[in-house]
């Protein structure tokens, strides 16, 4: 897939994505050189691990967050991605569903917006992307982060994710999105339980009839913690079981934050698989 200017070969292996979140913790306010000289070191390592595209995000997407202010997102981010754009060699996504974020994320160096409400959240984001030649993450998503989580219900999971990323795809495409610069993602933990989640990735491979590049982003999910047992921390490896699994049933990119091992976990199983 090509997205302004950058290209991104799909079928060969499989792509790592790393996570770099530029939410502030209750000591630091944002946007402050410190945390800008932190993330882009953070972003050099995960290239050096082998992560050939990098997830931007400014505002929390996790079960109960709360949404922030397009001021605060673009602090957040514009200064991180001004300085990745320029020193490491990767595609940058950011993770925002406003459209004004989407703009100014693309001037400053983005390659594709990665869009967690598949174009439901901000009627104006589709114009923008097709305008600007960005890539598109579609992701599925149940109600919002702050109540997806109130006991979600579907009648079979996979249909409905399915034909809800197929009427995304169709909106992209009819405002003008080339059909070769959309990705699709099934939202795992987006207001699914996590027989739901379980559901979606044993059912992964029927995904592929949308004839999209496919992502899936487990990494650390809490439905990896229910079953293990083991809090947020501990589950590395949990992770990892999930990517070889997505990888053999139709994934192209996986998003994850433990990118050295995920990294070592998709070339063993791209050499046994691809
Ligand atoms: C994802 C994703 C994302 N996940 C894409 N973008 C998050 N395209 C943010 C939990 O259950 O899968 N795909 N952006 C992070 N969201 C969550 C959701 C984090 C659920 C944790 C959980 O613990």
């Amino acid at each position: 897939m090509n997205c302004r200017g950058r290209t991104l070969a799909l079928g060969v292996h499989t792509h790592v994505m790393g996570i770099l979140n530029v939410t502030p913790d209750s000591f630091s306010d944002g946007g402050c050189y410190l945390d800008t000289e932190q993330a882009v070191a953070h972003a050099e390592l995960m290239a050096e691990e082998g992560a050939t595209l990098i997830d931007i995000g400014g505002e929390s997407s996790r079960p109960g967050a709360s949404p922030v202010s397009v001021n605060e997102e673009l602090a957040r981010i514009l200064p991180v991605i001004r300085a990745i754009a320029d020193t490491v060699d990767v595609l940058l996504s950011i993770d925002t569903y406003k459209a004004e974020v989407a703009r100014r994320a693309v001037e400053a160096g983005a390659h594709l917006i990665n869009d967690i409400t598949a174009l439901r959240g901000d009627t104006a984001m589709a114009a923008v992307i097709a305008e600007m030649g960005a890539g598109l993450i579609l992701m599925h998503m149940k109600g919002t982060p702050r109540t997806m989580q109130q006991a979600p219900q579907y009648d079979d999971v996979v249909c409905e994710v399915c034909t809800s990323l197929q009427e995304s795809v169709q909106i992209a495409e009819t405002q003008g999105i080339a059909a070769d610069r959309i990705i699709i993602d099934p939202g795992i933990g987006f207001g699914k339980t996590t027989e739901h989640n379980l559901e979606l990735l044993k059912r992964l491979a029927e995904f592929r009839r949308l004839d999209k590049p496919l992502l899936i982003g487990t990494s650390r999910k809490s439905f990896i913690g229910n079953i293990l047992g083991l809090p947020v921390t501990e589950r590395v490896e949990g992770t990892a079981a999930t990517v070889c699994w997505a990888i053999t049933h139709g994934a192209d990119i996986v998003r994850v934050h433990d990118v050295k091992a995920n990294v070592r976990a998709a070339q063993m199983t791209d050499a046994l698989y691809r």
